[in-house]
């Protein structure tokens, strides 16, 4: 960790205000981007295919394949989970999967948003951890309505990311502990980088609030990095979150004011959103290395402005 003195500068020199101009650039040009339209049909199908097994698991509990028409007894009575942060998850998982592979990255996924479960056990599932660990819960029809059934359940799993899911370090169910476990799990591992997706509903509580300072206490020479992934779909379950109600300019000086430099993935056609989603977390990556690889070889641990995205919905 960083030492703490009174004053304790950022270093401007290797990241200033021009480090997002090649986000712009792919905005202002979208066919410039790192996906081939095969890559970029691959993704939107394993999207797609993440959110149908997130749609099951929140209302089905029979006929998961659909294979006939749905009558009330394959719905769940009650219906717990949302649908509000799912396909937002099922997104961001899918393309940190693509810079994994990319970069050959060593990183954990903290999944903060309230009830955000069936995006990643759905996720886990369609990888097939979840069958490796639970044999019962096959890759099969059979399996398919057991992992459907098992969610939210008596004797199943919760809502919410929680230990029942494999590698989980985070317990999702309490809101507002997700940027601070990733910055636990960060420091003195220098190798890591832990992607914490925060949900704005969960930026309302105190200890969220106040952990976007934590920036101030990793060092980019000893610790590993957190990129935080504001997930601004605009609501807390149902009602409007503050910074929702907040402009774009408004809200990157706030985080600017944080000490972070926020990335804007914003819009809701996936045709769009994948080309500008891979390319910001491209730019994101690129920039931790390199300010670890500026600190590591000049042995200078002057607090760096590390990349945040902010993922944000039109109603966000
Ligand atoms: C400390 C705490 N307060 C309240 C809740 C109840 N709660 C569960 S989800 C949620 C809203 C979370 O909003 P967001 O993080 O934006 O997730 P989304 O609505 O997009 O699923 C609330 C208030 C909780 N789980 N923990």
């Amino acid at each position: 960790m960083i030492e703490l003195t009174s004053e304790h500068p950022i270093n401007t020199s290797t990241f200033a205000d021009e480090s997002d101009t090649s986000v712009r650039e792919i905005q202002a040009n979208p066919t410039d981007h790192p996906l081939s339209p095969e890559l970029l049909d691959k993704m939107n199908a394993y999207w797609r295919a993440a959110n149908y097994l997130s749609v099951g698991q929140i209302y089905l509990y029979d006929n998961p394949l659909l294979r006939e028409p749905l009558k009330l007894s394959h719905v769940k009575p009650i219906v717990v989970g949302h649908w509000g942060t799912t396909p937002g998850q099922n997104f961001i998982y899918l393309h940190l999967n693509r810079v994994i592979k990319k970069y050959d990255l060593d990183m954990f996924y903290v999944a903060g948003p309230g009830h955000g479960g069936p995006a990643i056990v759905g996720n886990v599932y369609l990888e097939g951890t979840w069958s490796e660990i639970y044999p019962n819960v096959s890759q099969d029809e059979a399996g398919l309505k057991k992992l459907f059934t098992q969610f939210s359940f008596p004797g199943g799993i919760s809502s919410h990311v929680a230990p029942t899911t494999p590698g989980s370090i985070h317990e999702g169910g309490e809101l507002g502990y997700s940027l601070s476990h990733a910055f636990g799990a960060a420091f003195d591992n220098p190798g890591l980088i832990v992607a914490c997706v925060v949900g704005d509903g969960e930026a309302e509580t105190g200890p969220l609030a106040t952990a976007w300072q934590s920036n101030k206490l990793l060092n980019p020479i000893t610790d590993g990095a957190v990129l935080p992934i504001l997930h601004l779909n605009g609501y807390k379950i149902s009602n409007p979150t503050v910074l929702a109600r907040i402009e774009h300019d408004e809200l990157e000086m706030f985080f600017r004011g944080c000490g972070w430099t926020p990335y804007f993935v914003e819009g809701d056609d996936p045709e769009k959103m994948h080309p500008l989603m891979a390319a910001t977390l491209e730019k994101a990556i690129e920039d931790i290395r390199k300010i670890q690889e500026n600190a590591r070889n000049k042995n200078d641990n002057i607090r760096p402005r590390w990349p945040m995205i902010v993922l944000r919905s039109p109603k966000g």
